[in-house]
Parts: C-alpha cells; sequence; structure tokens
C-alpha cells in the first residue's frame, strides 16, 4: 500500500507525478489545523511536503502517523526539531542546491542598495532626469571595500567567492568555527562580531535563526558600524532586531539596508522601511528563481522517498 503524502504547496507536474506514483496526495494551500479535512489527512499521513508553516509539537500531535518531514527549504526554524526527534520522525531539507541563487540576491541587494540602483532608476521614470546628475545621486563603490559575512556555511562561502574574486573585495568573518580553507582561497580574516562591525563596509547576515542569533544585531552592535556601512539581510529576519534597524536608519547611524527577510514575513505595507530611500527591500526572494525553485522542489520530493524508503543518504537535519 502506497504511503499518505500531505502536500502543503504546488509541485511542477513532473514532480507531482514522480511524488504520486510512490504516494496517495492529499493537497492544500497551507498548513491550517483549523480545517477538518486538513486534520484528517494529517492524522493519516506519513509524509509532509511543502514551505514554512508552524511545524511545532502541537500539529505533530495531530500527526500520529507521521514518519518524515520533506521542507522546500535549507531553513526549518519554523520546525521544532526535537519534538520530531522524540517521534523517531526525520526531517529533512535542501541546503544544497539553492547556494548559488541565495549568494546572487545578497551580491544584488549588496549593489543595488550602494548604487541606488532602485531609487534611480525610479528617479528616471519619475521625469526627474533633465539634466546631467549632481552629487546627490552619487552612489558609494563597492569593489576593494570590506565585506564582513556573519556565518559562513555554504551560502557564506559563495557570497565570499563573489565578492572576492569578482569585486576585489576585502573579506571579513564571524562563524562558530574558523576555516582555514575560507581564509586562504579569499585572504579572509576570522574575526568577533564586535571587530566584524567595526571594520565592514558591507556586514552581510546569512545566519540561520535559532535561539543564539536571535536579534544578534541590535541597538549596540548598530552603534558599532561605520555610518557609511551598509547591513544586507537574507538569512532570517529576526536575526536582526527590526525596531533596532529602523532606529538606526533614521538616526544615520549606518548609510543603509538591503532586506529580503523580515521578523514578520510579509512586511506591513506600511512598515517604516519601505518609505527609506536608502533601504532596498525584497519579498524574500532569495531563492525565487525558477531554476532553483524547481531543483528545490525535486530535492525536497526526493528527500521524502528517501526517508519514507528508510533510505536516507543525505539532507536529513535530525538523523
Ligand atoms: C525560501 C529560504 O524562502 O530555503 C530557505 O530557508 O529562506 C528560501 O529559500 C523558502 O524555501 C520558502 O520556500
Amino acid at each position: 500500500m502506497k504511503p499518505t503524502v500531505l502536500l502543503y504547496q504546488s509541485l511542477p507536474e513532473a514532480l507531482y507525478k514522480k511524488l504520486s506514483s510512490f504516494a496517495d496526495i492529499k493537497q492544500f494551500d497551507t498548513l491550517s489545523l483549523d480545517s477538518n479535512d486538513f486534520c484528517s489527512a494529517l492524522a493519516n499521513a506519513s509524509g509532509l511536503l511543502g514551505a514554512g508553516g508552524n511545524i511545532d509539537k502541537n500539529f505533530i500531535d495531530h500527526a500520529p502517523h507521521l514518519k518524515a518531514v520533506s521542507t522546500v527549504s535549507v531553513g526549518y526554524d519554523n520546525v521544532d526539531v526535537n519534538a520530531l526527534t522524540k517521534r523517531n520522525i526525520k526531517l529533512m531539507h535542501t541546503p544544497t542546491v539553492l547556494t548559488d541563487t541565495v549568494a546572487d540576491t545578497m551580491m544584488a541587494l549588496v549593489l543595488a542598495v550602494s548604487r541606488r540602483i532602485p531609487e534611480l532608476a525610479d528617479n528616471i521614470k519619475q521625469g526627474l532626469w533633465v539634466k546631467g546628475i549632481t552629487p546627490d545621486w552619487y552612489g558609494t563603490d563597492v569593489h576593494h571595500k570590506t565585506m564582513g559575512i556573519l556565518g559562513m556555511g555554504r551560502i557564506g562561502k559563495a557570497l565570499a567567492q563573489r565578492a572576492y574574486f569578482g569585486f576585489n573585495m576585502n573579506i571579513l568573518y564571524h562563524s562558530r568555527t574558523e576555516y582555514t580553507d575560507v581564509n586562504d582561497r579569499f585572504d579572509a580574516k576570522y574575526c568577533d562580531l564586535d571587530m566584524l562591525l567595526q571594520q565592514s563596509d558591507f556586514v552581510c547576515i546569512t545566519l540561520p535563526l535559532t535561539p543564539e542569533t536571535h536579534h544578534l544585531i541590535s541597538k549596540n552592535q548598530f552603534s558599532m558600524m561605520k555610518p557609511d556601512a551598509y547591513l544586507i539581510n537574507a538569512g532570517r529576519g529576526a536575526v536582526v532586531d527590526e525596531k533596532a534597524l529602523i532606529n538606526a536608519l533614521e538616526q544615520k547611524d549606518i548609510a543603509g539596508a538591503g532586506l529580503d527577510v523580515f521578523e514578520t514575513e510579509p512586511l506591513s505595507p506600511s512598515s517604516p522601511l519601505l518609505s527609506m530611500k536608502n533601504v532596498v527591500a525584497v519579498p524574500h526572494i532569495g531563492s525565487a528563481t525558477k531554476e532553483t525553485r524547481y531543483a528545490m522542489a525535486e530535492c525536497a520530493v526526493d528527500n521524502l522517498i528517501a526517508a519514507l524508503s528508510d533510505n536516507v543518504k543525505e539532507n536529513c537535519v535530525n538523523f
């Protein structure tokens, strides 16, 4: 008998077919314990596949037969991993396929905010380009500046590669571990957080959200940054204390921010961040290209099939 899989996002047709040849699929738009249909599907499901939502102990208590959760993401801060582990439920994720795409997004934010691309592109559209440009439209150079990378996992390394080889940047980084290969390849310097904040022109966050990283960047940390430095965040919103960020931008403690992630998503249209010219905010698009989202979905389907067949070779978070 085929296992039952609860799918809570859409899948490209070929991947849906692949999964349905292995499992009976019950599809929903989101995770919703308020719906009876959803709860009865969850009660029978061996596998769960989708992205986001709050997968906590209460949620998995509704899933007595669950054997594997396959998230279409690298991050899993929305999942209570301990609760899954206690129940012997595997958590699968997609750590490798999105690395380059997220690093590209971060570099795009670095350039967009420092060279003021969205702001100045908008000026043309508004008919404001009527003579040669004046210094008030000048941006700030990226090449040969110092990039400080917080978190040196796959994405941190891919960002360092772009910044060092593509833009001749100096690389500082802070992470749990020092990596000699990173030091050697990118002539990078491992340092503590304070030094990174004090010396970087671009402070780039690639960290996951954990109890240790929650609000790691707050009022004190902004006060250590150079007034002409930029904050770039494509890790998780809550690594940064957003109120303190807004305050730092208002007080001109820092020059600007390029943000892909926010404490609450979707970001409220009334957020003060959206009325600041020196903020480039994008709607959590780090991995959102056609190619990478397909690869992530494919990886998640393969992960779930492997986990439900007791054939896991990679991408398992907890076993
Ligand atoms: C996506 C991400 O937003 O993988 C992650 O952890 O943050 C992004 O790639 C996520 O996968 C939602 O689909």
